[in-house]
């Protein structure tokens, strides 16, 4: 089995891009199953094969420790790691070739804290990767667009696995995907739009981090996709077959 954790600010498309990739995987003939890790969603754009809401129940959580829906989320993530063998079995009963891990609606409960790490580690794969999601309607101008290659970083270092950065909702930003695509793909034009936008302490700042995270090659390869058209579907499954299959891709 070989894992896909799906990450991503809160909106970002997780979700959707997790029932357009099993969508496209299982039209190529490939077995997947998702595991939703998110405790606080209502509505899921996809049927789960393995639900961490089968073993924690906010509302649930909310009247036994008289906690507000935000502190009962945050103890429903620690709860799950808890968990974490009979998910395990779950997972393992159903064994497909490819398990797609939709993460919850905020980030920092997934990354940040120790049960998310924990529970990366504990999946049982021959091979993990990350899809970190740059929201397209969030990465609008060069400076929005460094700091959030800053979380992107921020997550590949705490959660350690290989990372393939996509970036979404395409089909809402026609015009601006161009510069974005233009800016990441070179440093020097990315520093001039982002002089254009800032100065002083804001144009310093964002350079500086710039500069560092060129070195981690954040840039490379981004991926634009839109999951409701569908457009870019390929090159991500390209990318992801690269590091999953060391470039087997999966049948047409
Ligand atoms: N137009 C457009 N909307 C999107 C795209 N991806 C997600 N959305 C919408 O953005 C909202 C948040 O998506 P969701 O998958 O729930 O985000 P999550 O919080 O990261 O799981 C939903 O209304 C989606 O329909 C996209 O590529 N294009
Ligand atoms: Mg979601």
């Amino acid at each position: 089995m070989k894992s896909i954790f799906i990450t991503g600010t809160a909106g970002s498309g997780k979700s959707l891009l997790t029932s357009k990739l099993h969508e496209y995987y299982t039209k190529n003939g490939a077995f997947v199953a998702v595991l939703n890790l998110d405790p606080g969603v209502r509505n899921l754009p996809y049927t789960c094969d393995v639900d961490v809401r089968d073993y924690v129940d906010i509302v649930d959580i909310m009247q036994q420790y008289d906690l507000g829906p935000n502190g009962a989320v945050v103890m429903a993530n620690d709860l799950i790691a808890s968990k974490i063998d009979d998910i395990k079995e779950e997972i393992d009963r159903v064994n497909p070739d490819y398990l797609i891990v939709d993460t919850p609606g905020q980030i920092e409960l997934f990354a940040y804290r120790s049960s998310g790490r924990f529970v990366v580690e504990n999946i049982s794969s021959e091979e993990k990767t990350n899809i970190f999601l740059f929201d397209g309607a969030l990465i609008t101008t060069p400076v929005n667009f460094v700091s959030i290659a800053l979380l992107a970083t921020s997550i590949r270092l705490r959660l350690n696995l290989p990372a393939i950065n996509v970036i979404t909702k395409t089909d809402l930003i026609s015009s601006k995907l161009q510069d974005i695509i233009h800016w990441s793909s070179n440093l020097k034009l990315l520093e001039d739009a982002i002089a254009k936008e800032a100065d002083g302490e804001t144009y310093s700042l964002t350079t500086n981090i710039l500069r560092g995270l060129n070195l981690g090659g954040f840039s490379q390869g981004l991926i634009p996709v839109s999951n409701v058209t569908g457009k870019g579907l390929e090159n991500l499954e390209g990318a992801l077959s690269r590091i999953l299959n060391l470039g087997e891709e999966v049948e047409d």
